[in-house]
């Protein structure tokens, strides 16, 4: 019926969304800003036959993790064990696809690191210098990162830590903060220098340069903040710190420090990917394999510049093809904060019976991909309500309600000669809409390749409209049965296409038209173009979804913003 796309050979990708800190449970936010566009993308490209590695795991060096357990007065281990687990709940709620959720804690891990480094060390890439730190006379202890806070040189944050200003993104070392305090007791610091390690960013500029300019998929905001920093210039980066947990330097005179966190967490996506398959290296090193990174804001520095530093010094892994930038997103115009209980925090979230595809339809719509974006909570009733349940959900009924009630379930194919002018620009639509999709997709513009679909949707209930079946079917049950044999047609592609936004809705579609296999599987895209054959009969239609109504809302709202107090989860 529609013409065939040709298959091409595919290549392999690695898409990662980055490793989340653990020292808190995650919110809304951190769902919408890495975990939920690289599902998408993830599923996405297993639809389109990539052999597809989606990686994460938790972030759990460095000061964020040793300063939350510190303050909970529990051992690092058994903190970090529990948040472990918090995390995976959450992201398997909703259903983000990992193939692989690791932890940085892990021997594997450290191991990475290790031979990671070395290799960069061994290539020249890796200086000693001394650098001014921070030393706590009350705690008698050298203060990095985030055990210090102070004002923003750049952008004049108040609460800037020491790696980074987390408002202007400004990557930073501790000594440039002004007026800076220790987190642990508030109190003045002293300037000391010690030897660290440094990377020699400033020789890596060339090559890094020519990455950025010459990527062809970089949003302009992730382009620009990159030039940006090369064009303040780049210096040697300090990539070791005073501190106990972590992963340690392999080198004898630096045996009391351990690596930087931003050093070692990347390398999680190696570590990760190496505990899964032993193949790790096809998907790293191979030049028809695609790395992908999805991230917010604050990452962007890291992935544009630190990391990918890392890798052309280390001289053996691939660059990404595209570093997916996420902006942030708000609440109801403020900024989410679990004391203050702003915010949807997602550990409530099952309370509320609500399936996780409603939620992935209506983050879907608010990835800050281009700038900061909202959640509002009567935005999110009038979206769920208006495109998922009056235009989609209502698309899938009319079409199997009818089939099944007054064509005794069964479609039959109908002859090219039959169709009509109506019916063959249903079919071209759907042909060029996979195409503009599929554009869209491979370039992670995942919103609006969503707002396509929809539309799409909308197409099918306007074309159900204007051919009027239930009047036809008096007269004309022929004519009937072929205006639902291309109904049923374009849901088919709509259980595809929606398939990475809203899997397991797909899944029930699937099921009702009867289909065999998965909306999910491999290469499910190659089906898009199939019909169903001289005679196809469906299952009993069930709904997908139920409206939300205004005092739901009030009730939603009330429970999730509310997150657990972690003191809760060490009881
Ligand atoms: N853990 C920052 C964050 O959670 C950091 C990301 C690491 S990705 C390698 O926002
Ligand atoms: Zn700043």
């Amino acid at each position: 019926m529609v013409k065939n796309i040709k298959p091409k050979k595919k290549n392999r990708r690695l898409i990662t969304s980055a490793l989340p800190y653990i020292n808190n449970v995650p919110h809304l936010g951190h769902i919408v800003g890495s975990h939920l566009p690289g599902d998408i993308f993830a599923r996405y490209s297993r639809a389109r036959g990539y052999e597809t590695l989606y990686i994460g795991g938790t972030d759990e060096n460095g000061s964020t993790s040793e300063i939350a357990a510190f303050k909970l007065n529990v051992p690092i281990e058994k903190f970090a064990d529990k948040l472990y687990k918090e995390h995976k709940k959450i992201y398997d709620w909703f259903e983000i696809s990992y193939d692989s959720f690791s932890r940085t804690s892990k021997k594997i891990h450290h191991e990475t690191v290790k031979e990671f480094f070395e290799t960069i060390n061994k290539k020249g890439f890796i200086e000693k210098n001394k650098m001014k730190v921070f030393y706590s006379p009350t705690e008698n202890m050298f203060l990095p990162d985030r055990y210090v806070v102070g004002e923003c040189p750049k952008c004049g944050y108040p609460d800037a830590s020491g790696d980074q200003c987390e408002k202007c993104t400004s990557v930073l070392d501790p000594s440039q903060l002004k007026n800076p305090k220790s987190t642990i007791s508030g109190g003045k610091l002293e300037i000391r220098e010690t030897e660290h390690l440094f990377l020699k960013l400033d020789s890596l500029t060339p090559k890094l340069k020519k990455w950025i300019q010459s990527n062809k998929y970089f949003r302009e905001q992730v382009r620009n903040l990159a030039m940006g920093w090369i064009n303040e210039g780049l210096k040697p980066r300090c990539i070791t710190r005073d501190l106990k947990h972590g992963v340690k330097v392999p080198l004898k005179e630096f045996k009391e420090k351990v690596f930087y966190v931003w050093f070692d967490a990347p390398i999680g996506y190696v570590s990760s990917t190496k505990e899964i398959t032993k193949d790790w290296e096809k998907f790293w090193k191979d030049e028809k394999s695609e790395v992908y990174n999805f991230l917010g804001k604050d990452n962007i520095p890291f992935h544009t510049i630190f990391w990918p530093g890392m890798v052309i010094a280390n001289g053996e892994f691939n660059l990404p093809k595209n570093v997916v930038g996420l902006q942030y997103l708000n609440y109801e115009g403020q900024k989410f904060s679990k004391s203050k209980g702003i915010g949807v925090f997602c550990e409530r979230l099952p309370e509320l019976k609500l399936e996780a595809d409603v939620w992935r339809h209506y983050l879907t719509q608010i990835i800050p991909e281009t700038s900061d974006s909202e959640f509002r909570w009567k935005d999110f009733q009038e979206r769920v309500n208006s495109d998922l349940i009056g235009n989609y959900a209502n698309y899938v009924n009319r079409v199997l309600n009818f089939i099944y009630t007054k064509l005794d379930r069964k479609i039959t194919k109908p002859a090219s000669k039959e169709l009509q002018e109506i019916d063959k620009n249903l079919l071209k639509k759907i042909e060029e809409k996979r195409k503009s999709i599929g554009d869209l997709m491979e370039r992670a513009e995942l919103r609006k390749a969503y707002a396509e679909i929809l539309e799409l949707s909308s197409e099918g209930n306007k074309y159900i409209n204007d051919s009027e079946p239930w009047n036809v079917i008096k007269e004309n049950p022929k004519r009937a049965n072929n205006i639902f044999y291309i109904s049923a047609f374009l849901l088919k592609n709509l259980a595809i296409l929606f398939a990475p936004y809203l899997p397991k809705t797909s899944e029930k579609v699937w099921k009702q038209l009867n289909l065999k296999g998965s909306p999910s599987c491999s290469g499910v895209w190659e089906e898009a173009e199939k019909d169903f054959g001289k005679e196809h009969e469906i299952n009993k239609p069930e709904l997908i979804f139920k409206k939300i109504e205004d005092k739901e809302i009030e009730e939603y709202r009330k429970i999730t913003s509310q997150g657990i107090d972690l003191t809760e989860l060490f009881k």
